[in-house]
């Protein structure tokens, strides 16, 4: 799932999360515990599940964690990559679809109080156009926007859900609806809403977990149900919940000590999310390619703390690649990859150190693209990839400089 850390994204629009001691309300009814078995053997459940075919798409890459609408915004369903803007003065929250570097429709959906809402995208009715899971982490209020364009065709409010609560998105029993997963960071507890467009067909408490556990939504087995990686971030224990529905299978993973950080992928394009790891201490690289809980280590070369990677397909192949940019030079590298190996590696052309990148098929020719944000003065560009060739088009209208996108 390429670059789909929406709590860095949130931090970055100043949506902090605000965490309290809050009890839950309103998820105790339909309570379905699983029973916990820690690291049984019954490893074959989640190895014979077929891979579900997601809403298929305009976008001709083959990859559904590059095409699906639930990760990559898409409100038209054209398969060219939309873009959300944040105005950090005023709350504004606007969309903009996009052919290319041109903004072919623009729509406000209004203002909010950032230091209260934030946002998660999704596609919550398979329709194969992006929809928006709004929170506001101070009342525990949730509204469900499904997207028509740059129209919300439907706004529901669900229940709420008490502040401290986080809600991650993922689709849990492989329906291609997106559902919610709910972790409380201060208590571990967790919970699940299976999602049918606005409508929570059912809310099931899930085992709770250690604290200081970070989860992130990923599918290891590549069965089309997503699953939940947990990492704590002091110790480097790793593990993974098999998830079907609601259902856990939980495994131990191998650990991975505190200093590394990751980024996820599918670096050899079979629908199972992968992991690059990065010190950014020693700046050391390298892949976990994933296949159920088994793990294939590839080390990478190294490369600065000064280097932060991208991930997205720039060859259309269905494997994720990876773009390199530095924050202090300027300077630009592509990897393109065959699972842990780096197949190609190619400089691109150096720019603004502090223009930052946000990867998308903007163009929907199945290939990411680069959309370069100079937040301090609002000259954006576009670098339309083609493997390791990038051709640069200017952002006519790019926004002011109040202006973050995700
Ligand atoms: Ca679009
Ligand atoms: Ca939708
Ligand atoms: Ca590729
Ligand atoms: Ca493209």
């Amino acid at each position: 799932m390429p670059d789909t850390n929406t709590a860095n994204r949130e931090d970055a629009f100043g949506l902090s999360l605000q965490k309290s001691n809050n009890l839950v309300k309103s998820l105790s009814n339909d309570l379905t515990i699983d029973s916990y078995s820690s690291n049984s053997s019954s490893a074959t459940t989640t190895s014979d599940s077929l891979f579900t075919n997601p809403q298929s798409n305009q976008n001709p890459n083959p990859n559904p964690y590059l095409t699906s609408a639930a990760i990559s915004p898409d409100f038209n369903g054209d398969g060219k990559a939309d873009k959300v803007w944040v105005n950090t003065e005023t709350g504004e929250i606007k969309i903009r679809l996009m052919d290319g570097s041109n903004t072919i429709e623009e729509a406000s959906l209004g203002q909010y109080d950032l230091n209260s809402w934030s946002y998660k995208i999704g596609d919550f009715n398979n329709d194969g156009k992006t929809d928006f899971l709004l929170r506001n982490n101070s009342t525990g209020e949730n509204d469900i926007a499904l997207m028509d364009g740059t129209r919300v065709s439907s706004f529901v409010k669900l229940d709420t859900v008490d502040a401290g609560w986080n809600a991650s998105i993922g689709d849990f029993n492989g329906d291609s609806k997106t559902d919610i997963f709910w972790h409380n960071d201060t208590t571990g507890e967790n919970a699940m809403w299976t999602m049918d467009g606005t409508t929570v067909v059912s809310a099931n408490v899930l085992d709770t977990t250690d604290a200081g556990l970070t989860a992130t939504i990923v599918d290891f087995d590549g069965n089309g149900k997503s699953d939940i990686f947990w990492r704590n971030t002091s110790t480097g224990e790793n593990s993974v919940w098999f998830m079907d529905g609601a259902q856990a299978s939980k495994y131990d993973l191998q650990s991975q000590d505190a200093g590394w950080d990751y980024t996820l992928g599918d670096f050899n394009g079979d629908y199972s999310t992968d992991i690059l790891w990065r010190n950014s201490s020693t700046g050391e690289n390298k892949i976990w390619t994933m296949n159920g809980i088994f793990v294939t280590e590839s080390t990478l070369n190294t490369l600065s703390s000064d280097w932060t990677a991208s991930i997205g397909d720039f060859n259309g192949d269905g494997k994720t690649d990876i773009f390199w940019h530095n924050g202090t030079t300027g300077e630009n590298t592509a990897w393109l990859m065959d699972g842990g190996n780096v197949s190609s590696e190619a400089f691109l052309a150096s720019n603004n150190a502090a223009s930052k990148p946000y990867l998308g098929d903007y163009n929907g020719d199945g290939k990411t693209d680069i959309y370069w944000r100079d937040q301090t003065n609002g000259t954006d560009t576009l670098w339309t990839m083609d493997g390791t060739r990038a051709s640069e088009s200017a952002i006519a209208d790019s926004l002011t400089s109040e202006w973050y996108t995700a």
